[in-house]
Formats: C-alpha cells, sequence, structure tokens
C-alpha cells in the first residue's frame, strides 16, 4: 500500500505551529532520490518559543499535571503512546523505511522496540514513586535528613538518523518518566516519525508543552537550543564533533553523550564458523552499518582467518540489497548523498593507503539510483590506517588477524572509543576475561548488538558518558535534593 508522508508543523506547547521564518526542508528517500516531501525547519525564534512552553508546563501552577504529580500518573500517558504506536506499527515502519533507507523488517522491529521502551519506563515511573523520598541516617540525632528525587527540569533531546524514533524514544522516554519537560531537536534527515510522536502525544492528551518538538537544521535549531540559558539538562546522540560543540555550548549544565564508536569483534579458533560468520556479518551490516557499536574491527584467529573471510565474502555476495520497502531486503540504501559519499571516500583512502578490497567497494550494479553501497570487507590493514581508527558508520568491514589471546586484546582497544566489543567463543572463562580486558561500555559475548531497554547503554573514552535505558536511562533526568531539619527542643 502507498504511503503519504504526512506535512506536519513544530509541535509547541501542545499545538501544531509554523515556524517563524516559514522556512522547510526537503524530505529525499535515499531509495530514490526523490524529494516526497518537507519538514518545518526551526530557528532561535522558535527555540525561545519552544523553551517558554516546556518552562510553563513545570511551573508551579501546573506542576501538579506533570512534574510533581505521581510518577503513575504520568506511567498513564506513557502505556496510552505505546498503545498508539503499536497501533500505528505499519504505517511508522513504512515511514521510518522511506526515510532513513532502513529495510522494512528491521524498521517494524524498531517501533517494536519504541512500544516497549515507553511500557519499560511506564514501570520506572510507577516504580519511582517508592523511591521518591530516602530517610538517610546521620551521626548527629539533633538533624533529620531524606533525599528527595525530582525532575531535572526542562531536557533538550538532540538525536541522530539511524533510529529516528527509537533514538527519540530512548530519551522522550524516560525524560517523560522522571516528570521533565521535553524538547525534541530530531536529525534533520529523518524526522518524520519524530513528528508523528508528537501526533501521538497530542492524541493521548499529554499536558501542552511537556513534549515539544523542533525539526531543523543544526546549527540552526540544535545549536540555540543546546545554548539557552533555560535548559536544565542536554542529552545528545550523534556524532564527536558534534558532541564537543554540545559540551562547549552548554557549559555547566549536566550533558550525556552517546557519540560513535569503532567496536571490535574477537573470534576465537574454536568456534562455530557459520554461527560466528552471522553474528559478525549482523555485527557489522545490520542497519547498514550505520550502528553507533557496530563491530567494525573483526579481529580473528589467524588459524581460521581464511575460512572465516571466505563464508564472509560469499554471503556479501549473495545478500539482497533493493528498496528497502521490498520484501526480503536486507541492506537499503544509506541514509543521504551525504553519507554516500564519506563512506565511499573512506574506502578509496583505505585502497590508497594500501589495504585491499576483498568484496563490494561501490555501488551494486543493478541499482542505477539511490545511495546504494554493498557490503565491503578489508583486509590487509595496518593499524595506523584510516579504516582501522576512524568510524565509518556504513557497511565497511575491516580485518586483522591475532595469534594470542594477549594480541587480540591489545588490538581491540587499540582505539579512541570506547563504546561496544564483541567476543566469540566457545571458551567461557576466555569469555569472561576479555569482557573484563576490554575497554568498552558494553561487551556482547557469543552475539553482537543485541539491545535490551532494561540494560545500561553507552561508551567510555570518545564514545561519550553517561548510560542510556534501564534505571540509568532514568537517572538522567533525575536530581537528587538533600532536606536537612535541625531538631530542637527550643519554640521556634
Ligand atoms: O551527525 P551530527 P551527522 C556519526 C557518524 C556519521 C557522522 C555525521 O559517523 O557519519 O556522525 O552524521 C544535530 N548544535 N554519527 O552529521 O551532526 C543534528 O541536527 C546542536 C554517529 O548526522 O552529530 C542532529 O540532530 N545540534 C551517531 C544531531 O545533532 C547539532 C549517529 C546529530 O548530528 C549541531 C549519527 C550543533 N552545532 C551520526 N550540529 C551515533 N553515535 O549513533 C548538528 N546537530
Amino acid at each position: 500500500m502507498a504511503i503519504t508522508i504526512p506535512s506536519r508543523q513544530l509541535f509547541i506547547d501542545g499545538q501544531w505551529i509554523e515556524p517563524v521564518l516559514g522556512k522547510r526542508i526537503p524530505i529525499i528517500n535515499p531509495a530514490s532520490e526523490e524529494i516526497v516531501g518537507d519538514i518545518p525547519a526551526a530557528t532561535a525564534a522558535d527555540v525561545e518559543r519552544a523553551v517558554d512552553a516546556a518552562r510553563k508546563a513545570l511551573s508551579r501552577s501546573r506542576a501538579h499535571e506533570w512534574a510533581s504529580a505521581s510518577g503513575a500518573h504520568r506511567a498513564k500517558y506513557l502505556r496510552a503512546i505505546a498503545e498508539k504506536i503499536k497501533e500505528r506499527k505499519s504505517e511508522l515502519a513504512k515511514l521510518e523505511s522511506i526515510d532513513c533507507g532502513k529495510p522494512l523488517e528491521e524498521a517494524a522491529w524498531d517501533i517494536d522496540d519504541v512500544a516497549s521502551c515507553f511500557e519499560y519506563n511506564a514501570d520506572l515511573a510507577e516504580a519511582l514513586d517508592k523511591k521518591k523520598k530516602t530517610p538517610i541516617s546521620l551521626p548527629m540525632e539533633t538533624f533529620q535528613c531524606h533525599t528527595l528525587k525530582e525532575p531535572i527540569g526542562v531536557v533538550a533531546l538532540i538525536t541522530p538518523w539511524n533510529y529516528p524514533l527509537l533514538m527519540a524514544t530512548w530519551k522522550v522516554a524516560p525524560a517523560l518518566a522522571a516528570g521533565c519537560a521535553a524538547i525534541l531537536k530530531p536529525s534533520e534527515l529523518a524526522s518524520v516519525t519524530c513528528l508523528e510522536l508528537a501526533d501521538v502525544c497530542k492524541e493521548v492528551g499529554l499536558p501542552a508543552g511537556v513534549f515539544n518538538i523542533l525539526t531543523g537544521l543544526g546549527p540552526e535549531a540544535g545549536a540555540p537550543l543546546a545554548a539557552h540559558p533555560n535548559v536544565d539538562k542536554i542529552a545528545f546522540t550523534g556524532s564527536s564533533a558534534t558532541g564537543s560543540k554540545i559540551m562547549q555550548a552548554a557549559s555547566q549544565l549536566p550533558v550525556s553523550l552517546e557519540l560513535g564508536g569503532k567496536s571490535p569483534i574477537l573470534v576465537f579458533e574454536d568456534v562455530d564458523l557459520d554461527k560466528a560468520v552471522e553474528w559478525t556479518l549482523f555485527g557489522c551490516f545490520w542497519t547498514n552499518g550505520q550502528i553507533c557499536s557496530a563491530t567494525s574491527r573483526l579481529i580473528v584467529h589467524e588459524s581460521i582467518a581464511k575460512e572465516f573471510v571466505d563464508k564472509l565474502v560469499e554471503w556479501c555476495k549473495n545478500i539482497k540489497i533493493s528498496d528497502p520497502l521490498e520484501d526480503g531486503c536486507r541492506l537499503g540504501p544509506v541514509v543521504s548523498g551525504g553519507q554516500y559519499e564519506k563512506i565511499l571516500k573512506f574506502i578509496s583512502t583505505a585502497k590508497s593507503e594500501g589495504a585491499t578490497i576483498l568484496c563490494g567497494g561501490g555501488r551494486p550494479p543493478h541499482l542505477k539510483k539511490g545511495f546504494y553501497i554493498e557490503p565491503t570487507i578489508i583486509t590487509e590493514v595496518i593499524t595506523s590506517m584510516q579504516i582501522w581508527r576512524e568510524e565509518v558508520f556504513g557497511p565497511v568491514l575491516c580485518v586483522k588477524t591475532f595469534s594470542t589471546e594477549d594480541e587480540a586484546i591489545e588490538l581491540a582497544n587499540d582505539t579512541e572509543y570506547g563504546l561496544g566489543a564483541a567476543v566469540i567463543s566457545r571458551d567461557l572463562d576466555r569469555c569472561d576475561r576479555i569482557a573484563k580486558a576490554v575497554r568498552a561500555g558494553i561487551v556482547w559475548v557469543n552475539c553482537s548488538q543485541p539491545c535490551f531497554c532494561q540494560a545500561p547503554w553507552g561508551g567510555n573514552k570518545r564514545s561519550g558518558f553517561g548510560r542510556e535505558l534501564g534505571e540509568w536511562g532514568l537517572d538522567n533526568y533525575l536530581t537528587v535534593k538533600q532536606v536537612t531539619r535541625y531538631i530542637s527542643d527550643e519554640p521556634w
């Protein structure tokens, strides 16, 4: 069934509002390179309106509706949002697929995850009611102390295009569960489903100003939002370069950053080759490698390397690359012309630095239009090469071999990033050793990439700081207040 992309405005204070300057940004379908709609382009004046609306939603007169209401009250809204998302799953999945090029089946998984994330955060909001006030024991009886967990306030949520609605949900759901008022600035490359989330919030009657959305360009909408003095916290997922700018703009504000990665997958000689091949491919080529945690550096034991890599190449040559809406599509286009050029440049630099392009490396011959890139495997890599060191964010796997466990660990840690790492081996003691030795926020054992909204997500080193998801995700949007009372028999 054909689908039309709804024409939306900015969503501020519970209303659809035209951007002050009336500008719009075209939506380009990465599969056809055609313009299929447009989104509103917010600028600094719209940021003012959204921050005012969010602040008003937390004002004393309205706080009882949201910030100081019970977690159970807010949970009802989160569950209603989850229900609506489920009802609209097939439409949202198609919109996501057209907007960012993700195979329809994968887009549908994302929408399921979005609904689950809202439901899980509804549970956390309810549980928060029991944890709101905690007594603290002090060494002096003349003082009594307790802590209060309170919403941090107005939060700016700046998100990327690889999982447009899911990455927004990882921030919006806990922010709302905590009782914050949120302003979402999704990526200009994929904002369609985030605008539909605003429609869902309106439908379920979320109090005005609690959720606002400013679509638009990073420098025009994101930068003034990150620098706004009336914002209390910034949560960002995106590139390291933009993350640094946000840190500077936010100066003393709390910031959580989820940046890039160059995650390793270590494959030992004792594995079942076919299973290990499947996880290696999934870890690097799922969502076209446009995943911050993609395990894009394969570190494989030298004794199995040849057979292992041959199997990977075989798979790459037979994968279905097509319009993401087509049945059985495994790899769609990458998100934009800019990303397409950037990935091809990475591949040509690897070649010019002396690496071998074992398969892929360019546009699939049967697809004349669209931002398609064949799955690419690169060998003869040395660790100083750009392809080993920098995030490609595309379907590109580079390979190195090792002979000892220590060497494998050294290669794994040879990166300025620290988001994910995977190890594949039958020897679980070895897996435990590796899990401890690699410097990363997430370690997968005998798998790569599974993600659950109950477990913490985030990185070390240049991959950012702070953790999303689980209770850690909720804590991002809470602040702890100390209340200490002096007790005396004297009258006051
Ligand atoms: O990212 P940006 P881009 C990496 C990946 C990719 C590269 C560039 O390597 O190739 O980043 O992608 C907003 N102030 N990741 O250019 O610019 C922007 O509008 C405030 C990894 O899309 O970081 C968008 O909403 N905001 C990543 C968001 O920041 C600004 C996912 C992310 O865009 C801004 C995406 C500014 N000055 C890309 N400039 C991951 N970690 O998953 C831009 N933005």
